[in-house]
This record gives C-alpha cells, sequence and structure tokens, in this order.
C-alpha cells in the first residue's frame, strides 16, 4: 500500500493556503476538500469528484512560462524557482497546497496508516483512488490554461524511458494542451545512456507532439541551466555535471 494520510493534513493545507495562495477563505476551501475525501471510500473518488474543490481555486498560468516534468520531480522544482523562472503544475494554488501530502479516507475520517494505490480503467481514462484522481484533474486542468512557450524537463531515474506512455505528463498533460494556445515546446532531457535527444523514448515524443500540437520540438541535452542544478546538488560530480572538467582542461 501506499503510505497513509499525512499527520496534521488539515493544518498544513490551511496554513499553506493562508501564507502563499490567493484563496480568498482558506476554511471553505479546505471544507470542499474535506468533503470529497472525508468518510469516503478512496477507490470511489475520481478527478470529477474534485470539480468544486477545484472550482474555488482558480489560477492563470503566465505565458511562456509552464512548465511540464516527469522523472525529475527532485530538480524541477529548484528550476522553477518558485514560480519565478518556470511555472510548475506545484505552483499552482491547487498543486502547491497538497504536494507531497498523501491523503485517503476511512469511515472514520482519514486513514493515517496506510492508502490502497489507486488504479487507472484504461477504458474510461479515469484514476480511482484519492491522490491520484487529485493529480489527474489538478494535470488536466495546468496543461489546458498552458499559454504560447512550454516546456518540458524529463529525467530517467532508475535508467527508465525519459518519456513514459503510462506517465502523467503523456496521459493528461500532452494530451490537453490546447493547440491554438501552446505555439512552440522546449523538451530539456536529464540524459541517461541511450535517453537524450533524437534517440531512446525522446523519438516517440516528438512524434506525439507533433501529433498533438502540429508542432516540432526543440530539444536540449542537459543544458547549461539543468548542469548547474544537477552540479549544485551533488557532492561528487555526477556523470552531467561537467563544468569544471571543461575548465580544468581549457586553462
Ligand atoms: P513521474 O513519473 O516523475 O511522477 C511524479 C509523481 O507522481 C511521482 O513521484 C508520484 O508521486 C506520482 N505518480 C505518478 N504516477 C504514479 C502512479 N502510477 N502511482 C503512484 N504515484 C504516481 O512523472 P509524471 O507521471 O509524468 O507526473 C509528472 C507530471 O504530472 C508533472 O508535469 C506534473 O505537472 C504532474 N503531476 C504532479 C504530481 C505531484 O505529486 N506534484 C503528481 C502527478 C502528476
Ligand atoms: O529524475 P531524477 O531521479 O531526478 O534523475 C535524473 C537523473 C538520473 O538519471 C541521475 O543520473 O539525475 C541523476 N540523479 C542525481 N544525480 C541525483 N543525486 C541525488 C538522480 N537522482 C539523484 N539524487 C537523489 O536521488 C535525489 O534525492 C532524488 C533521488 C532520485 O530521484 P529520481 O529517481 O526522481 O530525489
Amino acid at each position: 500500500d501506499a503510505p497513509g494520510t499525512t499527520a496534521h493534513l488539515a493544518e498544513i493545507f490551511v496554513g499553506r493556503c493562508f501564507d502563499k495562495s490567493t484563496v480568498a477563505d482558506c476554511n471553505a476551501w479546505w471544507a470542499a476538500f474535506n468533503q470529497v475525501v472525508a468518510d469516503v471510500d478512496p477507490l470511489s473518488v475520481t478527478a470529477a469528484s474534485f470539480d468544486p474543490y477545484f472550482a474555488i481555486a482558480n489560477f492563470s498560468t503566465p505565458v511562456d512560462k509552464a512548465m511540464f516534468w516527469s522523472g525529475s520531480q527532485y530538480y524541477v522544482h529548484q528550476l522553477s524557482d518558485a514560480g519565478l523562472r518556470y511555472f510548475t503544475m506545484e505552483d499552482t494554488v491547487g498543486g502547491f497546497v497538497q504536494n507531497g501530502l498523501h491523503w485517503c479516507g476511512s469511515s472514520s475520517g482519514y486513514n493515517y496508516t496506510s492508502c490502497p494505490p489507486g488504479f487507472r480503467n484504461t477504458t474510461t481514462d479515469t484514476w480511482y483512488g484519492a491522490e491520484l484522481a487529485f493529480w489527474q484533474h489538478a494535470s488536466t486542468t495546468f496543461a489546458r490554461q498552458a499559454t504560447g512557450r512550454v516546456s518540458v524537463l524529463l529525467g530517467s531515474p532508475y535508467g527508465g524511458s525519459a518519456y513514459r506512455n503510462s506517465s502523467f505528463f503523456a496521459l493528461y498533460e500532452l494530451p490537453n494542451m490546447n493547440t491554438s494556445l501552446v505555439t512552440a515546446i522546449d523538451v530539456y532531457v536529464i540524459t541517461n545512456g541511450t535517453e537524450r535527444c533524437g534517440s531512446g523514448s525522446l523519438v516517440a515524443l516528438v512524434q506525439d507532439i507533433k501529433h498533438h500540437l502540429g508542432l516540432t520540438p526543440s530539444c536540449y541535452d542537459n543544458p547549461d541551466m539543468v548542469r548547474f542544478i544537477l552540479c549544485e546538488n551533488n557532492g561528487a560530480p555526477s556523470a552531467q555535471c561537467q563544468f569544471a572538467n571543461e575548465f580544468s582542461e581549457s586553462s
């Protein structure tokens, strides 16, 4: 099973909301969340269950700043810098308040011990399970709003594919981008073996972007802005962190 509900979920939610969000009434917003999740079988919750909740948390994404990601959770928010450089789903009101938390209902409020993993009905393309249903809704909404030049940062943790057709990015973000709003797409890859621009799963990504958006993306392997973050976060230089070597070779 997945982890149980985060201790003090209500206090964290309301505290984050008061601190950073534009929502007028944080207690009413928590009540809307509670209504969907508490005392409810988590596997009966779908993305549509959260419609009233997300209706309260309106947001708009700054033009040219939307950044999607997959397999790069650890780095993408250092790169986006809380919405200053890029704007990720976790920089939206709804994403910010819930990011990193866990939750599921039980017959008496919340289950703090464990949550069922949740599953996707592939025929109806619906996630069941309070947490993943929530992220399906949040991802879909975020993708529909993206405007102008959009970006995606792909990692390939554990030697897997950078672009996986089971990822939230592939299922709910790329297909929901609006062809008349998105004008260009930049793909940034944290390379790993064969996973780099023009090879591995990046070939399928280019095809899918052409298919959904009618655009040819620009693709960058380990661009400097990403390498700075990789270097900064590794005591010993990682394979992608080459600045020091380049400097010593040329001097
Ligand atoms: P990913 O595979 O790196 O997954 C990111 C996180 O989503 C994981 O760490 C996990 O918390 C959760 N997740 C995704 N699929 C899951 C599954 N099948 N079972 C359990 N947990 C799962 O990348 P992704 O799937 O492409 O998701 C990232 C994209 O979707 C981003 O662009 C973001 O906007 C959105 N998203 C964010 C979150 C989040 O927790 N902040 C969760 C899902 C989706
Ligand atoms: O998607 P990422 O891995 O973040 O990884 C992308 C690439 C990897 O291929 C790997 O080469 O970045 C590299 N990398 C690191 N250098 C690194 N240093 C610490 C990946 N993870 C690293 N960590 C830690 O491992 C972080 O705490 C991170 C976890 C694995 O992250 P993930 O599997 O998402 O949270």
